[in-house]
């Protein structure tokens, strides 16, 4: 499988992150790409597609503060990662404030996704491979893999989090249909619930957003990934949301595959875009299933089997020293004899 990533993919690498109440490393770190790149090879060209692609889903006053977020943050005299400390819960006026501490929490749903000097040109060229990846199946290829990294699907239109900043699902879903390939479904199979792309096409009837991921009762993000939550107005039944409590096996991971694919096949869909997150693993430091290796490759030829165009998002998976392998038999497992 062709596979699309770029060396300024590297450049973001925050120092520590907030994690429940202490400082911790980074568990998103510029290791992962680097490891996923040695199981899966190297990448085709990828080729910058500039920002309208990125302002079909993102508003753009958030793709602006998004981009000087780091030098209005060094130009306010700060060292260190940027990170907000004060959030408009209630309701987001718009203010239009200048200080970046206001801007920080206005465009962000957590305190623990920094940005750092190389972060916007990371998340930019991580869209930039997404997009890349569905250039070669709009060409013929019957599937392809971007590797993003940073991730993706926490950011919704005007705000980042959960280490995601760009969402690249979001906009490679939003570019398919927009090349006529649709009805296009994003299947959501990381460890954590989507909310960003959830929230993009919530109430929208055009792409269906199906998630399978860890009860957002006991996990991150907690407010969104709830089995009630449907979609709404033309989007009323687009979404669903299948949580699973902690522990989870394969087989029951993978009633719950059959479940999201059903609906996915049910609905007409024509193309695919898979947020593949690796941290459903057993060995995942801050994820809670409990998949081995060769469930991923199962995983992978389950997916296949709904025989639709596929492109394959890179999401989260940290456990960084066994992440290559994993990605490497999801894919093998995708591309294997049926
Ligand atoms: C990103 B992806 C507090 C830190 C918050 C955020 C997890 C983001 C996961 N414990 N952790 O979905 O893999
Ligand atoms: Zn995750």
């Amino acid at each position: 499988m062709k596979i699309f990533h770029h060396p300024a993919q590297m450049g973001h690498a925050p120092e520590r992150e907030l994690h429940n109440g202490e400082w911790v490393p980074y568990a998103e770190c510029p290791e992962r790409l680097a490891q996923i790149v040695e199981c899966c090879g190297e990448s085709e060209a990828v080729r910058d597609h500039g920002m309208a692609p990125l302002e079909a889903v993102h508003d753009p006053r958030y793709l602006d503060f998004l981009m000087s977020a780091y030098s209005d943050w060094v130009a306010a005299g700060r060292t260190g990662d940027a990170i907000g400390y004060a959030f408009p819960i209630v309701r987001r006026r718009p203010l239009n404030l200048d200080r970046i501490d206001a801007r920080l929490g206005a465009y962000a749903m957590d305190a623990a996704s920094p940005i750092a000097a190389g972060t916007w040109d990371a998340a930019y060229w991580s869209a930039q491979a997404s997009l890349s990846a569905l250039d070669a199946i709009a060409a013929g290829a019957p599937n392809a893999f971007a590797l993003c990294r940073p991730p993706g699907h926490h950011a919704g239109s005007d705000y980042l989090g959960g280490y995601c900043f760009i969402n690249n699902a979001a906009v490679a879903a939003q570019a398919a249909s927009g090349m006529g390939l649709g009805p296009v479904a994003v299947l959501d199979v990381d460890y954590h619930h989507g909310n960003g792309t959830q929230d993009i096409f919530y109430q929208r009837g055009d792409v269906f957003f199906a998630s399978i991921h860890a009860d957002p009762v006991t996990d991150y993000p907690f407010y969104w990934g709830h089995a009630d939550e449907r979609g709404e107005l033309e989007g009323e039944g687009a979404t669903l949301n299948l949580p699973l409590p902690r522990g989870t096996l394969w087989p029951a991971y993978r009633a719950a595959l059959d479940t999201a694919l059903d609906a996915i096949v049910a609905w007409d869909a024509k193309f695919l875009v898979v947020s593949f997150g690796a941290d459903t693993f057993a060995g995942d430091p801050i994820s809670s299933f409990a998949l081995q290796r060769d469930d991923f490759a199962q995983m992978g030829a389950c997916i296949h089997e709904a025989e639709l165009p596929t492109l394959i998002v890179m999401e989260g998976g940290y456990a960084v020293g066994e992440l290559g392998e994993n990605v490497a038999a999801f894919l093998s497992g995708f591309e294997g004899p049926r």
